[in-house]
């Protein structure tokens, strides 16, 4: 197996089962060196908790960013999740363009809206930096809500595969050549995601388990990343971080005081089986 560095830049939610504390195990597990910057610190995510704190870390980035260009750090992959401001989008930016090498693969969870809404902290600016960010990635990775702010379509529960299509060729005109598109539904039983690469559409399908959980897109992005960096195609890394994902909600399942995340980790193993077959 390879040795890469990644970056991942999203925040700190230290209790909730998100971002970086998923990140970081599932990163690693997956055998990445991982770097994190932490976009904001929260004592917990905002997706049903209420009272939370925020420290955003935006003006932090810009000193952290020089100190590793001084000491000539550089990834193999960066990867972005939740940010903190518009002005991070802009930080982040530019981090993207400065510090991968030369073949760095560039990832963007656009992590801001699921169930047809944006979270609490974010507005329409925060969409349009977002959707700039995306335009520069090589890969994007969002549920069909973020998909639906980043292109201005309708957000719609049931629909067809006419829909889908449009969605994802409206992405890709943001600038962006590959796309895994998550929680696409055309039968109620049934989930699955749709990969858009080099113009060409696949879609992987499995079994929809009824009660999602939250803090799954932030599982599946962090082990479709995992696959994707131990060599596996886009479609196997997006199949692989399905099927794991799953494996998570159904851990979760029946456990009523774990409303706010999914048990990811005692699926680590078969994660790592999937990614060494
Ligand atoms: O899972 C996405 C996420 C990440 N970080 C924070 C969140 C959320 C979703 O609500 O609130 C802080």
């Amino acid at each position: 197996m390879s040795y890469k560095k990644i970056l991942t830049i999203q925040d700190i939610s230290c209790v909730g089962q998100c971002s970086l504390t998923v990140a970081l195990p599932i990163l690693s597990a997956c055998g990445l060196e991982t770097c994190i910057l932490p976009s904001a610190v929260l004592s917990t995510h905002t997706a049903g908790f209420s009272g939370f704190t925020f420290r955003d870390l935006t003006d932090d980035m810009p000193a952290i960013q020089a100190h590793w260009q001084k000491e000539n750090i550089k990834f193999e992959a960066i990867y972005t999740g939740y940010l903190g401001s518009i002005k991070q989008v802009g930080y982040v930016r530019n981090i993207l363009k400065t510090m991968g090498t030369d073949n760095c693969v560039r990832i963007v969870d656009p992590a801001m809206a699921d169930n047809g809404q944006l979270y609490s902290i974010f507005n329409q600016d925060y969409v349009e930096a977002m959707k700039i960010l995306c335009g520069e990635a090589d890969i994007l990775v969002p549920n069909i809500t973020e998909a639906c702010f980043l292109t201005g379509e309708e957000y719609k529960e049931i629909y067809d595969e006419s829909y889908i299509k449009c969605l994802v060729q409206k992405l890709a005109a943001l600038g962006v050549k590959t796309v895994v598109l998550t929680g696409v539904s055309y039968d109620p039983q049934k989930t699955g995601v749709v990969i858009f690469e080099n113009g060409n559409f696949d879609y992987y399908e499995h079994n929809k388990i009824s009660n999602g959980c939250h803090g799954t897109g932030d599982i599946y992005a962090s082990a479709f990343v995992g696959a994707l960096l131990n060599d596996k195609s886009v479609y196997d890394a997006a199949k692989i971080a399905a099927d794991y994902t799953v494996k998570c909600i159904v851990n979760t399942q029946g456990d009523a005081d774990h409303w706010y995340g999914a048990k990811f980790e005692p699926a680590l193993r078969e994660l790592i089986d999937m990614i060494k077959q």
